[in-house]
């Protein structure tokens, strides 16, 4: 049931966090009550030679996203949560700032692409510009934030594995790189690591978009053409703070949001469920499919991991141009210096957890000697990984 009345009474200039909360309620109980009934969440049930059950995959690709129960451990979390709030503390108190909050040099610093994106609480920063290549054309309900909220809030982490030493270790999880095999094949490659921050009451939208930008119009177009984003949540994700999708939209191409959110006559576009789930659990999202969050007015604090995996055939020798216009051709020693880090995260993994089966990537087969997590990879592999990203 669509709420759109209480918020159409209310001028955006006006809407409290409350207000907005309300007009929100409906909508949030319906969309969470339609994800709970979908075929879409479990465990990651492998079989003896490691092989993802063929019915998670059936389901992923007809949802378009599937929530894995109970992937992280109460020991792991804690690490996990605790590299966030380290690096969070590191942060300085504006976007460009030089000193953190206690007057510190900012962590982050130390790397070629800023580490810390920053919002003003509770906005709208992308919908209806033309930033991301205007992939957000529709600008999101933003609540006037508390007259004690503070003038920005962080965003997104960027470079997670550089960061974080759990985020490496989580990177190299056997269970979600069985699945990135069986989703996109035994020479899957990485593309990007970013963390989504939502403060309780402070954390901004990310405006209803997809996020794929080069196949759309490829003759050989697919319904992963794109990839997906694995969300590793280290907090529980509510329908109030968490990523809303619209089911199966992965399939349709290209999505008019403007038409869409015009029909709806609101930014809650009808259908759409939220990602729910408990702490430690992780989704994979395709990257086609229809997706966006709303302004945090809940009281829950939501912090995502996200992990990029692409299909290599849409990587190599690929020509595309990023989000901020720069234009660039993946070729195959690209490929092969990124996709590393992989290879690393599994044995950063495997030296804290010597009793798991580790994966076994098999376009690094061999190079494991190179590909060893010591001070000297961190400097010489992990430092500025990132500025390898890929983006179609
Ligand atoms: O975590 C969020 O709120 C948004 C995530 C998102 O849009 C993305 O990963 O593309």
């Amino acid at each position: 049931m669509m709420n759109t009345k209480i918020a159409d009474k209310i001028s955006t200039d006006t809407m409290t966090s409350a207000d907005h909360a309300r007009a929100m309620a409906d909508y949030m109980s319906d969309g969470e009550r339609r994800a709970r009934a979908l075929d879409n969440r479990g465990p990651i049930k492998l079989d003896a030679t490691g092989k993802l059950d063929p019915a998670i995959l059936e389901s992923y690709w007809r949802h378009g996203f599937y929530v894995f129960e109970n992937i992280i451990d109460a020991e792991e979390l804690a690490e996990l949560r605790a590299d966030v709030e380290r690096v969070l503390e590191g942060a300085p108190s504006s976007p460009g700032g030089q000193l953190d909050s206690n007057g510190r040099s900012a962590a982050g610093g130390a790397f070629k692409r800023p580490s810390y994106r920053f919002a003003k609480p509770l906005s709208d920063p992308l919908g209806g510009t033309d930033i991301n290549k205007g992939r957000h054309p529709v600008e999101m309900l933003g609540p006037t934030p508390p007259d004690d909220a503070p003038e920005w809030t962080v965003s997104n982490l960027a470079g997670n594995l550089q960061l974080m030493d759990s985020a490496l270790r989580l990177y190299g999880h056997p269970g979600l790189l069985a699945v990135a095999e069986a989703v996109h094949g035994a020479d899957f490659v990485p593309y990007n690591e970013v963390t989504f921050i939502k403060e309780p009451g402070l954390g901004p939208s990310v405006a209803w978009h997809q996020d794929g930008t080069t196949h759309w119009d490829a003759p050989d177009w697919d319904h992963g053409a794109h990839g997906y984003n694995s969300m590793a949540q280290l907090y529980p994700s509510t329908p109030g703070n968490g990523v809303w999708v619209l089911p199966g939209s992965h399939k349709l191409g290209k999505v008019d949001f403007k038409k869409l959110v015009a029909q709806c006559g609101s930014d809650r576009i009808e259908g759409a469920v939220p990602m729910v789930c408990d702490a430690g659990d992780v989704f994979i999202t395709n990257r086609q499919l229809a997706h966006g969050s709303f302004a945090n007015s809940s009281p829950d604090r939501r912090v995502t991991l996200n992990a990029g995996i692409f299909p290599r055939r849409r990587i190599l020798g690929v020509t595309a141009t990023k989000l901020d216009d720069t234009v660039v051709t993946y070729d195959a020693d690209l490929v092969h210096e990124r996709s590393r880090m992989i290879a690393i995260g599994i044995d950063a993994r495997r030296q804290r957890f010597p009793d798991e089966a580790s994966y076994r990537y098999q376009p690094l087969a061999g190079e494991e000697a190179e590909n060893r997590w010591n001070e000297h990879t961190r400097q010489s592999v992990v430092k500025d990984y990132n500025v390898r990203d890929f983006y179609i």
